[in-house]
Parts: C-alpha cells; structure tokens; sequence
C-alpha cells in the first residue's frame, strides 16, 4: 500500500455513476486482493484514439465472488461469507481509488440483501450486481452447472427493498440477468428485465456463457427498444469471458456501457504460478523462473516498501546529521607548542585532540562528519572523517571555513569548533532538540571573571534569570537576544561554547542572511570590519536582528576549551593518559 491512493467512501462512491453519466464505455477489471487491486488500479498503457495518443487504463474495479472465492481455495458457490467477502473488498479499497463494482452473488433473501447494501455502501463501494438464481447460486461459467432461476417478481421485492435502505444516490443496484446461462433464451430475459426496470433497478447486466457474442448482442438489441417502450433509460452491462473476440468499441456501439474482465488476474497469476512450481521442481533450482517472475524490487515498489525505506532514510538522516567542524585556523595562539600543525591535531593525552571529537560525536550516533582544513592541511588526519581543503583560509573566518561544506549544510547540520572537548551527554542533548537553531552555551561565564589571554563569545539571553526566585524556562522560550565579543562580562548570562545545531530551515535562514550580507554590505557589519572578518558570533547577530529565532542549550560546564598552552595542561589533567599495564612479579 503506497498511501498515494488515499480516498474516503463519500469520494470514491459516486465516481462509476458520474463516468455513467458522462457517457462513458466503464472498463472494469477483476481484483481479488490487495496487490491485484493494485494492478487494476494503477496499470496503465499508451494508446491511440483518433489518431492522438492517449493513455489508457481500466475505469473501475470488479471485485468477483469467482475469483474471491477461488483466491481463498474455494468453489464459487456462495460459500465464502459476506463478511470474508467484505474483508477482501475492505482489503482492496484500502490501496485502490477507483470505483468498485461489487458482485453480490443471489444477495441473499431479501433482510440478508438490506444488510449487504447497507454495509457496501458505507465503505464506498459504488454498485452491487446481483444475479437472478436461487441461493446458493452455482458460478455461470460451468457447463455442467444446474442452474435455476429466482421468481423475477421475488427478485424485483429484493431489488426495491435495496434501493429502499441505501442512504445515497450514488450507489447503484444492478441486476444480473441469468437467463441464457439457465438456458432459458432471449424472450425470458427481456420479460425479467422489464420486471426488474420497473422495480427501480439501476443497470441490468446480461451474462452468457456462449463463445459467440450473438446472444448478448441481440439481448441489447432488443433492451434498446424495452427501454423506449418503459420510458427508463439505465446502463447496461457484460462480461465478455467466453465471447472474447469482440472488441469494446463493438460492444459500446451495440449499447453496452460497463464490459467487465471479470477474472483474468487470477487466471493468469494461477497459471504462472504452476509453470513456476513446476520448474521450480524440474530444474531443482529457481533460475529457471527468474523470467516468470518479478523482480522482488517491482513487488516493493507497488505495494510502499520503497516509500517507506526512503523514509526510513529520511528519519536516518534527521538523526545522523552531518557534522562540519571548520579546522582551518593557524596556531599562533599556542606558541611554539604547535607551530607546525592545526589545533585539532594537539596531543592530549595520546590522542589527537580530533580524534576525541569524532569519538564523542561517534558515541551519539554521528558518524558523517567534515573537517575543512586550512593552516598545516598535510599535517591533518582523522580515520572516517571527510576532509575539505579551504585554500583561503587567511582571508576568511570559520564562516567562510563552514561554507566550504556548503553541501553538507543543506538538509541541516550540526557546527563544531575544532578547539572544544565537550562531554558526550552535550552533544546527545543538543541533538534531541527540535527548534531551527540552537546554540549551546555555558552559564558558569556568570560565575567566573573572564578568562586571561581568552576571547570569550558571550550571550545574553531573553530570559535572564530573575535572581529572586526559582523559576522554570521551557526549551522554546529559551532564545538569544544577543551575542557578542563585546558584551560586558558583568552583564552575559552564558558563554557560547563553539557547538550549535541548524535544521534545514536554520540553514535558509543562515544562508540567505550571510549572502545578503556578502552582496550588500561593503564595510563594517556587527563587529567585523569587512566581510573577510565577518565570524560566526556577526552572523548569528545579524540573523537575531533579522528576526530569525536563535534558540540555546544551556549547559553548566562540562567543556574545555583548548586554545592557549595552559589549557593542554589541564585538557591532560583533565583526561589522563591510560597507565602502563603492571607487570605481575612473583
Ligand atoms: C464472477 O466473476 O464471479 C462472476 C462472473 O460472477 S462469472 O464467473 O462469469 O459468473
Ligand atoms: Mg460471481
């Protein structure tokens, strides 16, 4: 089931009555199941029609008590139940949206033909086509069959009291001629039809078991004149099986509104199926069957397996963000301690301080991760990360490092800077958060005096704490009002810690403001003196003023950030190397 075809009762109902309407020839194809409702369904071939090309396809569904029946290893003898039957046709309707034309066997007596209506047309089955034969019916198609027809004035009392307890014009109650099959000619067929029109009947379908179209033929013939003669004008119906040379045109010029193939899926895929199972047996193996068979691919794809494995991907996605950690910077912070190589490739403790990172970010199920490089570029290294060289590193800031990853930003990402460890538990947290854009930052900036030598990227947040009282602030009213290098320590309320989070639709917000800001601004913008400068604390400015929400994580400690020779030294207090394993003495 692909929910492509999703349609309500009250949509699907009324459509064969309007294609009758209209004057349409109704081709209706036989379905037994989900995936043969499928079919009849969606199958489609190009055509001509006037010599303009033209797609063609089946108008209705026929859901058949022969091929019901059979599908459940079962004769065509009314034995399967109205509710099994109801079961299949529910079972059709749920991946089909077109109109189904129900074969309602006898009907039942007459309270057994009320409840059939009822329940059929609330599920939005557009006809019901009952036969005129006395319960049990046995199938039409079977010469031996004893055959034997209903009283047509009872029949008529069944058809009035149908048309009685349908609770919608759109529903159509058709009855089902069964005279030739019977053996019983032409004249027995008329009289049955003039009885049942003027019982308020909606359509009459003739049935014939003969290979020569010539009885259904002259059947409508002769119904072209009974409909004069009433006054009554109602569709008229076949089911050309045994008569199958005659072509629809042929049948739509003679009067016939609706053909019905009415059991050919299941004959077909009976067929198949044994030449399978044969040469399945034969040949000891299945290669041989690979051309009677479709490819499992075709099968998912018709019944919603690809749609749900690309959502599945989606979901996937949504979880495994990419992450762009922009390490292109120099070193010069650090002295001579890392001269020669970028920061992400510091030692601390015997790992590189990246390899921590994509440790951390691995833990929470973050397994796409982009490095652009910069300063010392053949110095970087990292196993199953993606490194992209930004050439211009000199010019630019973490901004223009970031956009080097441009591709991996769109369908949403998560930013981190090379310089920061963080907790594991940071990052799981960040990543359950909804909202477009969330920063994370540190509210023990309040509780400290500005680091020496560093360059804090402080917040103030819309929210400020009232420090009288206690007070609770839910994720979505924790948002930033402004952030900045400059702000008085005495007045932050966080610190950003160098890790944030954007959706797809963070990303829009993100992109479009940094390229207006590229294309329109030629001075200084927030606090960088040029574009060139422009960092990424300026851009979230810029978005905040825009009108952009910028939402945050706020954590209490928990990261280091290793930017000045002093933090190596706590970064390996902080995570000593393993000792060396003691060798046991005796
Ligand atoms: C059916 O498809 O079940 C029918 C048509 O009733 S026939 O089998 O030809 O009688
Ligand atoms: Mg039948």
């Amino acid at each position: 089931m692909t929910l492509q075809n999703k349609i309500l009762p009250e949509q699907r109902r009324g459509k064969l009555k309007q294609l009758l309407d209209q004057g349409h020839l109704v081709r209706a194809l036989e379905a037994h199941n989900g995936i043969s409702g499928i079919i009849a369904d969606t199958v489609k071939v190009e055509g001509q029609s006037d010599e303009t090309n033209i797609v063609m396809e089946f108008d209705a569904i026929w859901e058949s008590s022969l091929t019901d029946s059979a599908g459940k290893g079962h004769p065509d003898i009314e034995v399967i139940s109205f509710d099994s039957r109801l079961h299949t046709i529910n079972e059709i309707l749920a991946v089909t949206h077109k109109p189904m034309i129900v074969d309602g066997d006898t009907g039942g007596d007459p309270n057994n033909f009320e409840y059939m209506v009822s329940k059929l047309e609330r599920v939005g089955v557009s006809a019901v086509i009952i036969e005129d034969k006395v319960f049990p019916k046995r199938n039409s198609l079977e010469a031996g069959a004893n055959q034997t027809l209903e009283d047509p004035h009872l029949f008529a009392q069944k058809i009035t009291r149908g048309k009685a307890v349908q609770m919608t014009k759109e529903f159509l109650i058709i009855a089902r001629l069964e005279s030739f099959i019977a053996g019983m000619g032409l004249n027995d067929a008329l009289k049955r039809a003039e009885i049942y029109l003027k019982a308020g009947v909606d359509g009459i379908m003739v049935h014939s078991k003969s290979k020569d179209p010539e009885e259904i033929l002259s059947f409508a013939e002769n119904y072209k004149d009974l409909q004069k003669r009433l006054g009554i004008e109602r569709p008229l119906v076949c089911v050309p099986t045994t008569y199958n040379r005659i072509q629809e045109e042929e049948l739509k010029s003679a009067g016939f509104n609706v053909v019905i193939y009415a059991n050919h899926l299941l004959r077909s895929a009976y067929k198949s199926m044994i030449q399978t199972a044969q040469s399945i047996l034969s040949n000891q193996r299945s290669l041989e069957v690979d051309g009677l068979c479709a490819p499992v691919k075709d099968i998912f794809r018709a019944v919603g397996f690809l749609a749900v494995t690309e959502k599945d991907k989606q979901l996937e996605t949504n979880k495994n963000i990419p992450v762009i950690i922009p390490a292109a910077g120099d070193t010069s912070s650090m002295g001579s301690i890392a001269a020669d190589r970028p920061l992400a490739m510091l030692d601390i403790s015997g790992k590189t301080l990246l390899n921590r990172q994509v440790k951390a970010l691995n833990v929470n199920g973050l397994n796409d991760i982009t490095v652009v490089t910069g300063f010392a570029s053949d110095k970087m290294s990292e196993e199953g990360v993606r490194f992209v060289h930004n050439p211009d590193y000199r010019q630019g800031s973490e901004v223009h490092s970031l956009l080097c990853a441009r591709e991996k930003m769109i369908n949403g990402f998560a930013l981190l800077y090379s310089d920061i460890l963080v907790e594991f538990d940071v990052i799981k947290k960040l990543m359950e958060r909804k909202e477009d854009i969330v920063l994370v930052v540190d509210s023990s900036i309040q509780y400290h005096d500005p680091l020496p030598g560093k360059i804090h990227d402080y917040v103030i947040s819309t929210n400020r704490r009232q420090k009288l009282r206690r007070n609770i602030n839910f994720d979505y009213q924790r948002t930033i009002a402004r952030i900045s290098k400059k702000i008085d320590p005495a007045t932050a309320t966080h610190e950003f810690i160098g890790l944030a989070k954007f959706s797809a639709t963070g990303v829009e917000q993100l992109l479009q403001t940094y390229e207006d800001c590229a294309q329109n601004f030629k001075g200084g913008i927030q606090e960088a003196e040029n574009m060139s400068a422009f960092r990424f604390t300026d851009l979230i400015q810029e978005m905040i003023e825009r009108g952009f929400s910028v939402h945050y994580l706020e954590i209490h400690e928990g990261w280091l950030e290793v930017h000045l020779p002093e933090d190596i030294e706590l970064a390996n207090q902080l995570f000593p190397a393993p000792k060396p394993q003691q060798v046991a003495t005796s």
